[in-house]
């Protein structure tokens, strides 16, 4: 019998030519981590959205199908199923066959509802991209929105601040969609406003987990795209949840604290070539805190 010798991951996003965001950071955290990335490209652009003019935007809407077809026919299969950046609100009932051809028992469907940031939506994106969205995070084992996505995909009022409190209740209402697993990212606490959290949680067991940062006040685009990537390599090499977040909130942080040392342009994304090595270390400390 032949046994993978690798963890594989379906990555369903766009290939954005420069600025660090989607495929060119997902693949090598994870192939850095020690699996497998198939591409399946959404949508190719000359740069990411965040803070680049006139960039080209082609959207593979159409030849999505014939390439989902083919891998199948094929008999690939995937140890993770990882979607982020879509092109097009057709492209979500593509994922939802995906998840329908592909899913297993033992494998990981991972929807990053990739849409806005800082209180607004990427240039690209519409209502009926949020509205469909809604309906894709139902298939998934685990979410990763930031707080701006959390508050579209329940249909609230966006806010840079919220307390711990509140916080759990959209985490419950997230879950009660479908994940098992619900992370929101990017949230600030008034109470601690130097800090931004990430807090999770997990429906098998109740339980809801936060790692903190120390804030730097700088945006990075892609940051998004390298959490959810560490988060599953991590998970796929056997981790468990608070501390597959504890990597990557470590990672995110070291990355973004290389860049702004040397002031780099902040559109062109965090320096993760710096830092990718980190991702092979073993967990020497962690920060993680069970909420009450
Ligand atoms: O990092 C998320 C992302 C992915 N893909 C494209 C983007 C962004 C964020 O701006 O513009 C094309």
């Amino acid at each position: 019998m032949l046994i993978n010798p690798v963890k594989r991951v379906a990555a369903i996003h766009d290939l954005s030519g420069f600025g660090r965001a989607s495929l060119t950071t997902i693949i090598p955290i994870l192939s850095t981590m020690g699996a497998q990335v198939c591409p399946f490209p959404t949508a190719v652009l000359s740069t990411h959205t965040g803070g680049f003019e006139g960039f080209t935007f082609v959207d593979l809407t159409d030849t999505m199908e014939a390439y989902l077809n083919h891998w199948k026919k094929e008999k690939i299969e995937f140890d993770c199923i990882y979607s982020g950046f879509l092109g097009s609100p057709k492209q979500i009932d593509i994922i939802s066959k995906f998840v329908l051809d592909f899913k297993r028992q033992d494998n990981l469907v991972v929807v990053d509802p990739v849409m806005a940031d800082n209180g607004v939506l990427y240039e690209t994106m519409n209502k009926e991209m949020v509205v469909k969205m809604r309906d894709l995070i139902k298939k998934a084992d685990i979410i990763t929105p930031n707080l701006t996505e959390a508050a579209l995909l329940l249909n609230k009022q966006f806010t840079k601040y919220l307390d711990e409190a509140e916080v759990k209740q959209w985490l419950l209402e997230l879950s009660v969609m479908g994940p098992e697993i619900t992370i929101i990212t990017s949230v600030f606490d008034q109470s601690e406003p130097n800090y931004t959290n990430v807090i999770a949680y997990d429906k098998r067991n109740n339980k809801f987990w936060k790692v903190s940062c120390k804030y730097i006040s700088a945006f990075f685009p892609g940051t998004g795209d390298a959490f959810t990537s560490v988060l599953i390599g991590s998970l796929l090499q056997g981790d468990c949840l608070p501390i597959a977040l504890d990597r990557s909130v470590n990672f995110i942080t070291n990355a973004i604290r290389s860049s702004y040392g040397f002031n780099y342009p902040q559109r062109e994304g965090v320096l993760i070539e710096k830092v990718l090595d980190t991702l092979k270390m073993p967990v020497i400390s962690s920060s993680y805190e069970l909420l009450k």
